[in-house]
Protein backbone atom coordinates (compact mmCIF):
# COMPACT_ATOMS: atom_id res chain seq x y z
CA UNK A 1 0.00 0.00 0.00
CA UNK A 2 2.88 2.25 0.90
CA UNK A 3 4.49 1.44 -2.13
CA UNK A 4 1.52 1.79 -4.07
CA UNK A 5 0.99 5.76 -2.80
CA UNK A 6 5.22 6.48 -3.57
CA UNK A 7 4.57 5.09 -7.27
CA UNK A 8 1.64 7.45 -7.23
CA UNK A 9 3.10 10.49 -6.46
CA UNK A 10 5.89 9.86 -8.07
CA UNK A 11 4.11 9.56 -11.15
CA UNK A 12 2.44 13.56 -10.49
CA UNK A 13 5.73 14.57 -9.16
CA UNK A 14 7.31 13.57 -12.87
CA UNK A 15 4.11 14.87 -14.64
CA UNK A 16 3.96 18.36 -13.14
CA UNK A 17 7.70 18.23 -13.62
CA UNK A 18 6.76 17.87 -17.62
CA UNK A 19 3.83 20.24 -17.56
CA UNK A 20 6.71 22.67 -15.98
CA UNK A 21 8.74 21.89 -19.22
CA UNK A 22 5.77 22.12 -21.72
CA UNK A 23 4.88 25.63 -20.95
CA UNK A 24 9.02 26.50 -21.88
CA UNK A 25 8.43 25.03 -25.56
CA UNK A 26 7.96 27.31 -28.82
CA UNK A 27 4.09 26.99 -29.01
CA UNK A 28 1.91 26.71 -32.08
CA UNK A 29 0.45 30.23 -31.00
CA UNK A 30 4.21 31.61 -31.10
CA UNK A 31 4.78 30.46 -34.53
CA UNK A 32 1.36 31.30 -35.95
CA UNK A 33 3.26 35.20 -35.05
CA UNK A 34 5.76 34.95 -36.90
CA UNK A 35 4.38 36.05 -40.37
CA UNK A 36 6.82 39.54 -40.48
CA UNK A 37 9.71 37.47 -42.16
CA UNK A 38 9.22 36.96 -46.19
CA UNK A 39 8.92 33.59 -47.58
CA UNK A 40 11.73 33.11 -49.72
CA UNK A 41 11.88 33.02 -53.30
CA UNK A 42 12.05 29.04 -53.11
CA UNK A 43 15.18 27.91 -55.71
CA UNK A 44 17.26 26.83 -52.88
CA UNK A 45 17.98 23.07 -54.34
CA UNK A 46 16.70 20.08 -52.38
CA UNK A 47 19.56 17.20 -51.96
CA UNK A 48 20.07 14.07 -50.54
CA UNK A 49 22.42 12.87 -47.83
CA UNK A 50 24.41 11.05 -50.41
CA UNK A 51 25.11 14.06 -52.51
CA UNK A 52 27.49 15.50 -49.11
CA UNK A 53 29.37 11.45 -49.50
CA UNK A 54 31.27 10.45 -46.35
CA UNK A 55 30.96 13.46 -44.50
CA UNK A 56 27.68 12.48 -43.23
CA UNK A 57 25.56 9.54 -42.51
CA UNK A 58 21.74 9.15 -43.30
CA UNK A 59 19.95 6.14 -41.90
CA UNK A 60 16.00 6.14 -41.95
CA UNK A 61 14.36 5.32 -38.45
CA UNK A 62 10.62 5.85 -39.17
CA UNK A 63 10.49 6.43 -42.90
CA UNK A 64 7.46 4.61 -43.84
CA UNK A 65 5.35 7.90 -43.94
CA UNK A 66 7.62 9.58 -46.58
CA UNK A 67 8.72 6.17 -48.36
CA UNK A 68 6.35 6.75 -51.44
CA UNK A 69 7.80 10.06 -52.54
CA UNK A 70 11.74 9.83 -51.93
CA UNK A 71 12.58 5.82 -51.25
CA UNK A 72 15.09 5.75 -48.99
CA UNK A 73 17.02 8.78 -49.34
CA UNK A 74 16.90 12.05 -46.47
CA UNK A 75 16.38 14.65 -48.16
CA UNK A 76 16.73 18.30 -46.90
CA UNK A 77 17.62 21.71 -48.44
CA UNK A 78 20.88 22.19 -49.75
CA UNK A 79 21.81 25.31 -46.84
CA UNK A 80 20.77 22.48 -44.23
CA UNK A 81 23.05 19.98 -45.22
CA UNK A 82 26.16 22.46 -45.79
CA UNK A 83 25.60 23.21 -41.55
CA UNK A 84 25.43 19.81 -41.01
CA UNK A 85 28.33 18.93 -42.43
CA UNK A 86 30.28 21.42 -40.20
CA UNK A 87 28.45 20.57 -37.48
CA UNK A 88 29.53 17.26 -38.27
CA UNK A 89 32.93 18.53 -37.68
CA UNK A 90 32.51 19.99 -35.04
CA UNK A 91 31.88 17.05 -33.35
CA UNK A 92 34.91 15.18 -34.29
CA UNK A 93 36.58 17.99 -32.75
CA UNK A 94 35.61 16.87 -29.29
CA UNK A 95 36.12 13.46 -30.46
CA UNK A 96 36.88 11.93 -33.96
CA UNK A 97 35.17 9.00 -33.25
CA UNK A 98 32.15 10.34 -33.31
CA UNK A 99 29.43 10.27 -36.57
CA UNK A 100 26.57 12.73 -36.74
CA UNK A 101 23.78 10.96 -38.19
CA UNK A 102 20.77 12.09 -39.53
CA UNK A 103 17.55 10.03 -39.04
CA UNK A 104 14.93 12.15 -40.77
CA UNK A 105 14.73 15.44 -43.24
CA UNK A 106 12.14 16.40 -45.65
CA UNK A 107 8.71 15.09 -45.00
CA UNK A 108 5.45 16.35 -47.45
CA UNK A 109 2.89 18.13 -46.68
CA UNK A 110 0.47 15.66 -47.28
CA UNK A 111 2.02 13.03 -44.80
CA UNK A 112 2.29 15.95 -42.22
CA UNK A 113 -1.27 16.85 -42.42
CA UNK A 114 -2.09 13.10 -42.22
CA UNK A 115 0.07 12.43 -39.06
CA UNK A 116 -1.38 15.62 -37.65
CA UNK A 117 -4.78 14.53 -38.27
CA UNK A 118 -4.19 11.37 -36.65
CA UNK A 119 -2.38 12.53 -33.71
CA UNK A 120 -5.03 15.42 -33.16
CA UNK A 121 -7.78 12.72 -33.04
CA UNK A 122 -6.02 10.63 -30.56
CA UNK A 123 -5.03 13.36 -28.46
CA UNK A 124 -9.27 14.77 -28.51
CA UNK A 125 -10.45 11.07 -27.51
CA UNK A 126 -7.61 11.06 -25.04
CA UNK A 127 -8.77 14.46 -23.07
CA UNK A 128 -12.45 14.93 -23.56
CA UNK A 129 -11.86 17.79 -21.08
CA UNK A 130 -9.56 20.03 -23.00
CA UNK A 131 -10.48 22.99 -25.12
CA UNK A 132 -9.94 23.25 -28.72
CA UNK A 133 -6.78 25.69 -27.87
CA UNK A 134 -5.57 23.03 -25.32
CA UNK A 135 -5.67 20.08 -27.46
CA UNK A 136 -4.02 21.85 -30.71
CA UNK A 137 -0.64 22.87 -28.46
CA UNK A 138 -0.86 19.23 -27.03
CA UNK A 139 -0.81 18.11 -30.66
CA UNK A 140 1.80 20.48 -31.52
CA UNK A 141 4.42 19.26 -29.23
CA UNK A 142 4.53 16.32 -31.04
CA UNK A 143 3.20 16.47 -34.43
CA UNK A 144 3.32 19.62 -35.42
CA UNK A 145 0.57 22.01 -37.05
CA UNK A 146 1.36 21.42 -40.91
CA UNK A 147 0.98 25.30 -41.46
CA UNK A 148 3.96 25.92 -39.08
CA UNK A 149 5.79 23.11 -39.60
CA UNK A 150 9.15 22.43 -39.92
CA UNK A 151 10.04 19.46 -42.02
CA UNK A 152 7.89 20.40 -44.92
CA UNK A 153 10.09 23.07 -45.39
CA UNK A 154 13.07 20.84 -45.79
CA UNK A 155 14.84 22.97 -42.90
CA UNK A 156 14.01 20.42 -40.24
CA UNK A 157 16.31 17.20 -39.47
CA UNK A 158 16.31 14.97 -36.34
CA UNK A 159 19.82 13.89 -35.88
CA UNK A 160 21.86 11.64 -33.43
CA UNK A 161 25.85 10.31 -32.58
CA UNK A 162 27.29 7.68 -33.24
CA UNK A 163 30.44 6.97 -31.59
CA UNK A 164 32.65 4.45 -33.58
CA UNK A 165 34.66 2.77 -30.97
CA UNK A 166 31.83 2.05 -28.69
CA UNK A 167 30.03 0.97 -31.78
CA UNK A 168 26.90 2.60 -30.49
CA UNK A 169 24.88 5.63 -30.36
CA UNK A 170 25.76 7.97 -27.53
CA UNK A 171 23.38 7.69 -25.10
CA UNK A 172 20.88 10.40 -24.56
CA UNK A 173 18.15 9.17 -21.91
CA UNK A 174 16.00 8.26 -24.95
CA UNK A 175 16.20 6.46 -28.59
CA UNK A 176 16.49 9.41 -31.27
CA UNK A 177 12.43 9.56 -32.42
CA UNK A 178 11.29 7.45 -29.14
CA UNK A 179 7.72 9.30 -27.92
CA UNK A 180 7.21 6.90 -25.64
CA UNK A 181 8.45 8.56 -22.77
CA UNK A 182 8.62 12.60 -21.63
CA UNK A 183 12.18 11.78 -21.36
CA UNK A 184 12.58 13.18 -25.05
CA UNK A 185 12.18 16.95 -23.75
CA UNK A 186 15.66 18.51 -23.55
CA UNK A 187 15.44 19.35 -20.08
CA UNK A 188 13.80 16.19 -18.47
CA UNK A 189 15.35 16.03 -14.83
CA UNK A 190 14.97 12.17 -15.25
CA UNK A 191 17.79 11.70 -16.97
CA UNK A 192 21.52 11.39 -15.88
CA UNK A 193 24.12 14.03 -16.14
CA UNK A 194 26.20 12.22 -19.17
CA UNK A 195 22.64 11.87 -20.89
CA UNK A 196 22.75 15.72 -20.32
CA UNK A 197 26.03 15.92 -21.30
CA UNK A 198 25.22 14.73 -24.76
CA UNK A 199 22.80 16.37 -25.18
CA UNK A 200 24.18 19.94 -24.39
CA UNK A 201 27.10 19.16 -26.60
CA UNK A 202 24.83 18.04 -29.84
CA UNK A 203 23.09 20.85 -29.07
CA UNK A 204 25.95 23.14 -29.17
CA UNK A 205 27.30 22.15 -32.03
CA UNK A 206 24.19 22.72 -34.40
CA UNK A 207 23.31 26.19 -32.50
CA UNK A 208 27.10 26.75 -33.77
CA UNK A 209 25.58 26.50 -37.38
CA UNK A 210 22.58 28.96 -36.52
CA UNK A 211 20.20 26.04 -36.15
CA UNK A 212 17.38 26.07 -33.75
CA UNK A 213 16.89 23.25 -31.38
CA UNK A 214 13.47 22.30 -30.10
CA UNK A 215 12.71 22.07 -26.23
CA UNK A 216 10.09 18.91 -26.75
CA UNK A 217 12.45 16.84 -28.99
CA UNK A 218 16.63 16.12 -28.03
CA UNK A 219 16.94 15.12 -31.45
CA UNK A 220 15.22 17.94 -34.07
CA UNK A 221 16.78 21.25 -35.77
CA UNK A 222 16.25 23.05 -37.74
CA UNK A 223 17.33 26.17 -39.98
CA UNK A 224 14.76 28.56 -42.11
CA UNK A 225 11.60 27.58 -40.84
CA UNK A 226 9.27 29.06 -38.37
CA UNK A 227 10.53 27.86 -35.17
CA UNK A 228 14.11 28.74 -36.05
CA UNK A 229 12.73 32.37 -36.94
CA UNK A 230 10.63 32.04 -33.71
CA UNK A 231 14.21 30.97 -31.50
CA UNK A 232 16.47 33.26 -33.22
CA UNK A 233 14.39 35.92 -32.92
CA UNK A 234 14.01 35.69 -29.00
CA UNK A 235 17.84 34.55 -28.61
CA UNK A 236 18.53 38.03 -30.27
CA UNK A 237 16.06 39.90 -28.12
CA UNK A 238 17.77 37.93 -25.08
CA UNK A 239 21.15 38.87 -26.14
CA UNK A 240 19.82 42.49 -26.24
CA UNK A 241 20.49 42.89 -29.96
CA UNK A 242 18.79 45.00 -32.28
CA UNK A 243 18.22 43.43 -35.11
CA UNK A 244 18.84 40.15 -36.25
CA UNK A 245 20.41 38.91 -39.70
CA UNK A 246 17.01 36.60 -40.11
CA UNK A 247 16.40 37.04 -43.90
CA UNK A 248 13.49 34.85 -44.87
CA UNK A 249 11.76 32.11 -44.42
CA UNK A 250 11.71 28.62 -46.23
CA UNK A 251 8.58 28.17 -48.08
CA UNK A 252 6.87 24.45 -47.77
CA UNK A 253 7.24 22.31 -50.90
CA UNK A 254 5.34 19.86 -52.63
CA UNK A 255 7.03 16.25 -53.66
CA UNK A 256 6.41 16.95 -57.09
CA UNK A 257 8.26 20.91 -56.80
CA UNK A 258 11.59 19.44 -55.41
CA UNK A 259 14.63 20.31 -57.09
CA UNK A 260 17.22 18.12 -57.19
CA UNK A 261 20.31 19.59 -59.29
CA UNK A 262 21.88 17.62 -61.80
CA UNK A 263 25.24 17.95 -59.72
CA UNK A 264 23.85 15.67 -57.03
CA UNK A 265 21.48 13.53 -59.02
CA UNK A 266 23.65 11.18 -60.23
CA UNK A 267 24.81 10.17 -56.60
CA UNK A 268 21.35 10.72 -54.88
CA UNK A 269 21.11 7.07 -54.11
CA UNK A 270 23.85 5.86 -52.45
CA UNK A 271 23.30 6.40 -49.19
CA UNK A 272 19.77 3.90 -49.41
CA UNK A 273 19.90 1.29 -47.33
CA UNK A 274 21.49 -2.02 -48.63
CA UNK A 275 22.40 0.24 -52.10
CA UNK A 276 25.42 -1.33 -52.67
CA UNK A 277 28.20 0.51 -55.57
CA UNK A 278 29.36 -2.41 -58.09
CA UNK A 279 32.38 -0.86 -60.03
CA UNK A 280 32.75 -2.78 -63.16
CA UNK A 281 34.74 -2.22 -66.56
CA UNK A 282 33.65 0.58 -68.49
CA UNK A 283 34.50 -0.11 -71.72
CA UNK A 284 36.57 -3.27 -72.21
CA UNK A 285 36.69 -7.02 -73.00
CA UNK A 286 34.52 -7.51 -69.91
CA UNK A 287 32.08 -5.06 -70.89
CA UNK A 288 29.49 -6.55 -72.67
CA UNK A 289 29.50 -9.75 -70.82
CA UNK A 290 29.32 -8.08 -67.54
CA UNK A 291 26.03 -5.87 -68.26
CA UNK A 292 24.73 -9.09 -69.79
CA UNK A 293 24.87 -10.72 -66.82
CA UNK A 294 23.50 -8.17 -64.65
CA UNK A 295 20.92 -7.55 -67.33
CA UNK A 296 20.16 -11.32 -67.29
CA UNK A 297 20.03 -11.20 -63.93
CA UNK A 298 17.07 -9.16 -63.87
CA UNK A 299 18.78 -6.02 -62.80
CA UNK A 300 17.88 -2.85 -64.88
CA UNK A 301 21.46 -1.47 -65.61
CA UNK A 302 21.54 2.33 -67.08
CA UNK A 303 24.57 1.81 -69.39
CA UNK A 304 25.64 4.55 -71.92
CA UNK A 305 28.97 5.98 -73.75
CA UNK A 306 30.69 8.18 -71.38
CA UNK A 307 28.74 7.92 -68.33
CA UNK A 308 30.16 6.96 -64.59
CA UNK A 309 27.29 6.32 -62.95
CA UNK A 310 24.67 3.41 -63.77
CA UNK A 311 21.68 3.27 -61.56
CA UNK A 312 19.52 0.44 -61.73
CA UNK A 313 15.92 0.85 -61.35
CA UNK A 314 14.49 -1.91 -59.93
CA UNK A 315 17.60 -3.21 -57.82
CA UNK A 316 19.54 -1.94 -54.77
CA UNK A 317 22.55 -1.23 -57.23
CA UNK A 318 24.53 1.73 -58.45
CA UNK A 319 27.45 1.15 -60.93
CA UNK A 320 30.68 2.72 -61.07
CA UNK A 321 32.02 2.38 -64.75
CA UNK A 322 35.43 2.84 -64.60
CA UNK A 323 38.64 1.81 -66.23
CA UNK A 324 39.35 -2.57 -64.80
CA UNK A 325 42.60 -2.13 -63.07
CA UNK A 326 41.06 0.08 -61.07
CA UNK A 327 38.53 -2.03 -59.85
CA UNK A 328 40.50 -3.82 -56.55
CA UNK A 329 41.61 -0.49 -55.13
CA UNK A 330 38.31 0.96 -55.73
CA UNK A 331 37.10 -1.70 -53.71
CA UNK A 332 39.77 -1.91 -50.77
CA UNK A 333 38.96 1.91 -50.23
CA UNK A 334 35.28 1.56 -50.00
CA UNK A 335 34.59 4.06 -52.73
CA UNK A 336 33.09 0.55 -54.29
CA UNK A 337 31.68 -1.83 -52.27
CA UNK A 338 31.80 -4.61 -54.97
CA UNK A 339 33.05 -5.34 -57.83
CA UNK A 340 33.54 -7.25 -61.38
CA UNK A 341 36.82 -7.91 -62.53
CA UNK A 342 39.36 -10.38 -63.80
CA UNK A 343 41.12 -12.29 -61.47
CA UNK A 344 44.34 -11.35 -62.86
CA UNK A 345 43.84 -7.75 -62.32
CA UNK A 346 42.57 -9.06 -58.75
CA UNK A 347 45.77 -10.95 -57.73
CA UNK A 348 48.41 -8.28 -59.38
CA UNK A 349 46.62 -6.11 -56.92
CA UNK A 350 47.48 -7.10 -53.55
CA UNK A 351 43.42 -6.44 -52.72
CA UNK A 352 42.14 -7.59 -48.88
CA UNK A 353 39.00 -7.96 -50.88
CA UNK A 354 37.76 -11.17 -50.58
CA UNK A 355 36.56 -13.20 -54.26
CA UNK A 356 32.75 -13.99 -53.65
CA UNK A 357 32.14 -15.55 -57.31
CA UNK A 358 33.41 -16.79 -60.08
CA UNK A 359 31.71 -15.57 -63.09
CA UNK A 360 32.85 -18.08 -66.06
CA UNK A 361 33.49 -15.53 -68.30
CA UNK A 362 36.87 -13.64 -69.41
CA UNK A 363 38.91 -16.95 -69.36
CA UNK A 364 42.38 -16.42 -70.10
CA UNK A 365 45.74 -17.59 -68.26
CA UNK A 366 48.47 -15.66 -67.38
CA UNK A 367 51.79 -17.21 -68.38
CA UNK A 368 55.11 -16.99 -69.91
CA UNK A 369 56.35 -16.98 -72.95
CA UNK A 370 59.54 -16.81 -75.10
CA UNK A 371 60.32 -16.81 -78.65
CA UNK A 372 59.86 -19.59 -81.03
CA UNK A 373 63.52 -19.91 -81.74
CA UNK A 374 64.85 -19.61 -77.89
CA UNK A 375 67.37 -21.59 -76.29
CA UNK A 376 64.77 -20.92 -73.05
CA UNK A 377 63.60 -24.85 -73.05
CA UNK A 378 62.15 -24.49 -69.22
CA UNK A 379 60.92 -21.93 -66.59
CA UNK A 380 64.53 -22.34 -64.65
CA UNK A 381 66.45 -21.09 -67.78
CA UNK A 382 65.12 -17.89 -67.05
CA UNK A 383 67.40 -17.47 -64.70
CA UNK A 384 69.65 -14.43 -64.86
CA UNK A 385 66.95 -13.74 -67.77
CA UNK A 386 64.92 -10.53 -68.70
CA UNK A 387 61.26 -10.97 -68.36
CA UNK A 388 59.01 -8.22 -69.79
CA UNK A 389 55.83 -7.84 -68.26
CA UNK A 390 52.73 -5.51 -66.86
CA UNK A 391 52.46 -8.35 -64.36
CA UNK A 392 55.11 -7.61 -62.11
CA UNK A 393 53.82 -8.47 -58.52
CA UNK A 394 52.69 -11.26 -60.17
CA UNK A 395 55.70 -12.15 -62.50
CA UNK A 396 57.56 -11.40 -58.80
CA UNK A 397 55.68 -13.55 -56.86
CA UNK A 398 56.13 -16.64 -59.15
CA UNK A 399 59.58 -16.45 -59.58
CA UNK A 400 59.90 -16.57 -55.85
CA UNK A 401 57.71 -19.03 -55.39
CA UNK A 402 59.81 -21.48 -57.82
CA UNK A 403 62.70 -20.36 -56.60
CA UNK A 404 63.79 -18.86 -59.96
CA UNK A 405 66.58 -16.24 -59.05
CA UNK A 406 68.38 -13.51 -60.55
CA UNK A 407 65.43 -13.00 -63.02
CA UNK A 408 65.29 -9.40 -64.57
CA UNK A 409 61.78 -7.97 -64.39
CA UNK A 410 61.39 -5.20 -67.17
CA UNK A 411 57.99 -3.29 -66.30
CA UNK A 412 55.77 -2.54 -69.21
CA UNK A 413 52.07 -1.54 -69.65
CA UNK A 414 51.14 -2.66 -73.06
CA UNK A 415 52.49 -4.28 -76.08
CA UNK A 416 54.55 -7.04 -73.94
CA UNK A 417 54.56 -9.14 -77.04
CA UNK A 418 57.09 -7.00 -79.10
CA UNK A 419 59.65 -6.97 -76.25
CA UNK A 420 61.60 -9.88 -77.35
CA UNK A 421 61.55 -9.27 -81.60
CA UNK A 422 62.90 -5.58 -80.33
CA UNK A 423 65.84 -6.93 -78.00
CA UNK A 424 64.48 -5.62 -75.02
CA UNK A 425 63.59 -8.83 -73.13
CA UNK A 426 64.33 -12.41 -73.60
CA UNK A 427 60.46 -13.66 -72.61
CA UNK A 428 57.31 -12.23 -71.90
CA UNK A 429 54.92 -13.01 -68.69
CA UNK A 430 51.38 -12.03 -70.12
CA UNK A 431 47.78 -13.15 -70.49
CA UNK A 432 47.05 -15.30 -73.19
CA UNK A 433 43.60 -16.52 -74.36
CA UNK A 434 43.47 -18.14 -77.85
CA UNK A 435 47.43 -17.88 -78.40
CA UNK A 436 47.20 -16.24 -81.09
CA UNK A 437 48.83 -13.06 -80.60
CA UNK A 438 51.27 -15.08 -79.51
CA UNK A 439 51.85 -16.86 -82.78
CA UNK A 440 51.49 -13.27 -84.46
CA UNK A 441 54.60 -12.51 -82.54
CA UNK A 442 56.14 -15.70 -83.03
CA UNK A 443 56.57 -16.67 -79.29
CA UNK A 444 55.77 -19.86 -77.69
CA UNK A 445 54.25 -20.56 -74.80
CA UNK A 446 56.38 -21.97 -72.19
CA UNK A 447 54.16 -22.20 -68.52
CA UNK A 448 50.90 -21.36 -67.43
CA UNK A 449 51.17 -19.19 -64.65
CA UNK A 450 47.83 -19.18 -63.18
CA UNK A 451 44.49 -19.35 -64.69
CA UNK A 452 42.14 -16.14 -64.80
CA UNK A 453 38.08 -15.49 -65.24
CA UNK A 454 35.98 -12.85 -63.90
CA UNK A 455 35.09 -12.28 -60.22
CA UNK A 456 32.99 -11.16 -57.94
CA UNK A 457 34.58 -9.07 -55.51
CA UNK A 458 33.36 -7.49 -52.46
CA UNK A 459 35.02 -5.36 -49.52
CA UNK A 460 34.45 -6.39 -45.73
CA UNK A 461 32.94 -3.17 -44.95
CA UNK A 462 30.44 -3.93 -47.25
CA UNK A 463 29.96 -7.49 -46.18
CA UNK A 464 29.65 -6.65 -42.44
CA UNK A 465 27.37 -4.31 -42.96
CA UNK A 466 23.64 -6.43 -42.84
CA UNK A 467 21.82 -4.33 -45.49
CA UNK A 468 24.25 -4.27 -48.22
CA UNK A 469 25.37 -8.18 -47.62
CA UNK A 470 22.04 -9.23 -47.84
CA UNK A 471 22.14 -7.29 -51.18
CA UNK A 472 24.76 -9.01 -52.80
CA UNK A 473 23.58 -12.31 -51.56
CA UNK A 474 20.64 -11.55 -53.73
CA UNK A 475 22.85 -10.43 -56.38
CA UNK A 476 24.88 -13.53 -55.98
CA UNK A 477 22.03 -15.59 -56.66
CA UNK A 478 20.77 -13.85 -58.96
CA UNK A 479 23.87 -14.19 -60.95
CA UNK A 480 24.32 -18.24 -59.68
CA UNK A 481 20.29 -18.61 -60.93
CA UNK A 482 21.71 -17.50 -64.22
CA UNK A 483 25.14 -19.08 -64.82
CA UNK A 484 23.32 -22.69 -64.05
CA UNK A 485 20.69 -21.56 -66.41
CA UNK A 486 23.19 -20.96 -69.16
CA UNK A 487 24.14 -24.55 -69.48
CA UNK A 488 20.85 -25.90 -69.11
CA UNK A 489 18.21 -26.89 -71.37
CA UNK A 490 14.55 -27.64 -70.13
CA UNK A 491 12.45 -30.15 -71.91
CA UNK A 492 9.36 -31.12 -72.24
CA UNK A 493 7.09 -33.90 -73.81
CA UNK A 494 4.19 -35.96 -74.20
CA UNK A 495 4.02 -39.94 -73.50
CA UNK A 496 1.58 -42.69 -73.36
CA UNK A 497 1.29 -43.49 -69.74
CA UNK A 498 2.03 -47.27 -69.96
CA UNK A 499 5.24 -45.84 -71.37
CA UNK A 500 6.38 -43.62 -68.41
CA UNK A 501 8.80 -46.41 -66.70
CA UNK A 502 10.04 -46.90 -70.40
CA UNK A 503 11.79 -43.47 -70.81
CA UNK A 504 12.74 -42.90 -67.20
CA UNK A 505 16.09 -44.25 -67.76
CA UNK A 506 16.83 -41.57 -70.77
CA UNK A 507 16.63 -38.45 -68.04
CA UNK A 508 18.83 -40.12 -65.09
CA UNK A 509 21.01 -37.60 -65.37
CA UNK A 510 18.72 -34.35 -65.36
CA UNK A 511 19.20 -31.71 -63.04
CA UNK A 512 15.88 -31.53 -61.66
CA UNK A 513 13.51 -34.45 -60.37
CA UNK A 514 11.03 -34.85 -63.69
CA UNK A 515 7.48 -33.92 -62.95
CA UNK A 516 4.83 -35.60 -64.34
CA UNK A 517 1.67 -34.81 -64.96
CA UNK A 518 -1.01 -36.76 -65.71
CA UNK A 519 -4.08 -35.85 -67.56
CA UNK A 520 -7.20 -36.91 -65.95
CA UNK A 521 -8.77 -37.98 -69.26
CA UNK A 522 -6.19 -38.92 -71.44
CA UNK A 523 -3.89 -41.84 -71.99
CA UNK A 524 -1.20 -39.51 -72.20
CA UNK A 525 1.72 -37.80 -69.21
CA UNK A 526 3.42 -34.65 -69.62
CA UNK A 527 7.06 -35.00 -68.62
CA UNK A 528 9.23 -31.98 -67.96
CA UNK A 529 13.31 -32.32 -67.31
CA UNK A 530 15.80 -29.51 -66.60
CA UNK A 531 19.23 -31.61 -69.07
CA UNK A 532 22.65 -30.27 -69.62
CA UNK A 533 22.90 -28.66 -72.85
CA UNK A 534 25.77 -30.52 -73.38
CA UNK A 535 23.82 -33.97 -73.20
CA UNK A 536 20.53 -32.31 -74.78
CA UNK A 537 20.82 -34.44 -78.11
CA UNK A 538 21.63 -37.75 -77.13
CA UNK A 539 18.81 -37.55 -74.49
CA UNK A 540 16.60 -36.08 -76.93
CA UNK A 541 17.34 -39.28 -79.13
CA UNK A 542 17.22 -41.56 -76.35
CA UNK A 543 13.78 -40.31 -75.13
CA UNK A 544 12.21 -40.50 -78.96
CA UNK A 545 13.57 -44.08 -79.15
CA UNK A 546 11.38 -44.78 -76.03
CA UNK A 547 7.91 -43.27 -76.98
CA UNK A 548 8.10 -39.62 -75.83
CA UNK A 549 6.11 -37.57 -78.65
CA UNK A 550 6.05 -33.91 -78.91
CA UNK A 551 9.37 -33.00 -77.74
CA UNK A 552 10.07 -29.17 -76.95
CA UNK A 553 13.16 -27.85 -75.54
CA UNK A 554 14.37 -24.44 -74.81
CA UNK A 555 16.39 -22.10 -72.94
CA UNK A 556 15.90 -21.43 -69.51
CA UNK A 557 16.50 -17.90 -67.99
CA UNK A 558 17.27 -18.83 -64.75
CA UNK A 559 17.33 -21.83 -62.06
CA UNK A 560 17.19 -20.45 -58.36
O1 LIG B 1 40.74 0.19 -70.40
P1 LIG B 1 40.84 -0.82 -69.33
O2 LIG B 1 42.03 -0.65 -68.44
O3 LIG B 1 39.58 -1.00 -68.58
O4 LIG B 1 41.02 -2.25 -70.08
P2 LIG B 1 42.35 -3.03 -70.40
O5 LIG B 1 42.80 -2.67 -71.75
O6 LIG B 1 43.30 -2.96 -69.27
O7 LIG B 1 41.81 -4.53 -70.37
P3 LIG B 1 41.01 -5.35 -71.48
O8 LIG B 1 39.68 -4.76 -71.73
O9 LIG B 1 41.87 -5.64 -72.64
O10 LIG B 1 40.85 -6.74 -70.68
C1 LIG B 1 40.10 -6.79 -69.53
C2 LIG B 1 40.22 -8.16 -68.90
O11 LIG B 1 39.84 -9.19 -69.81
C3 LIG B 1 41.61 -8.60 -68.48
O12 LIG B 1 42.01 -8.03 -67.27
C4 LIG B 1 41.42 -10.11 -68.35
O13 LIG B 1 40.87 -10.42 -67.11
C5 LIG B 1 40.40 -10.43 -69.43
N1 LIG B 1 40.99 -11.08 -70.61
C6 LIG B 1 40.60 -12.26 -71.10
C7 LIG B 1 41.98 -10.64 -71.39
C8 LIG B 1 42.22 -11.60 -72.38
N2 LIG B 1 41.34 -12.58 -72.17
C9 LIG B 1 43.22 -11.37 -73.37
N3 LIG B 1 43.40 -12.21 -74.21
N4 LIG B 1 42.71 -9.50 -71.36
C10 LIG B 1 43.64 -9.29 -72.29
N5 LIG B 1 43.93 -10.17 -73.29
C11 LIG B 1 45.00 -9.75 -74.25
C12 LIG B 1 46.38 -10.21 -73.81
O14 LIG B 1 46.94 -9.25 -72.94
C13 LIG B 1 47.10 -10.26 -75.12
O15 LIG B 1 47.53 -9.00 -75.51
O16 LIG B 1 44.79 -10.32 -75.50
C14 LIG B 1 46.03 -10.71 -76.06
C15 LIG B 1 46.12 -12.20 -76.21
O17 LIG B 1 44.94 -12.74 -76.67
P4 LIG B 1 44.99 -14.10 -77.54
O18 LIG B 1 43.54 -14.47 -77.69
O19 LIG B 1 45.63 -13.74 -78.81
O20 LIG B 1 45.75 -15.12 -76.76
ZN1 LIG C 1 12.00 16.23 -36.30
Amino acid sequence: MADENQNQNLRQYKLDAYNKLEKSFVSYADLTAVTALDIAADTEPFVTLAAYGHGLIGKYIAKRDIENVQKQNIIARESVYKKLQKADAALKNKNENWQLVVVYGYRSPGVQQRLFNTELERTQNDNPALDYNEIIETVHRRVAVPSVSGHPTGGAVDVTVYDFVKGSYLDFGTDVRDFSTKDSYYNSPFISREQKENRSYLRKVMTAEDFAPYDGEWWHFSYGDKEWAFYSRRQARRNKLETTDLKYLYAHKLPAELVYTDKYRDSAAVEQAGLVRLAIQKSGRLTEETVNILKKSGIDVDYGEGKFFGKCGNFPLEILFVRDDDIPGLVDAGAADAGIVGQNIYEESDCKSVILKELGFGRCALAVAVPEFSGIQSIFDLSGKKVATSYNRSAGKFFERENILNVGIVPLSGAVEMAPTIGYADAIIDLVSTGSSLRQNKLKFLHKIFDSESVLIANKAALDNKEKHSTIDRLISRITGYLSAKSYKRVMFSVRKERLEAIKPALASAKLANLCDSLADSEYSIVRAVVKKSSIWDIIEELKKNGAEDIVFYDIESIM
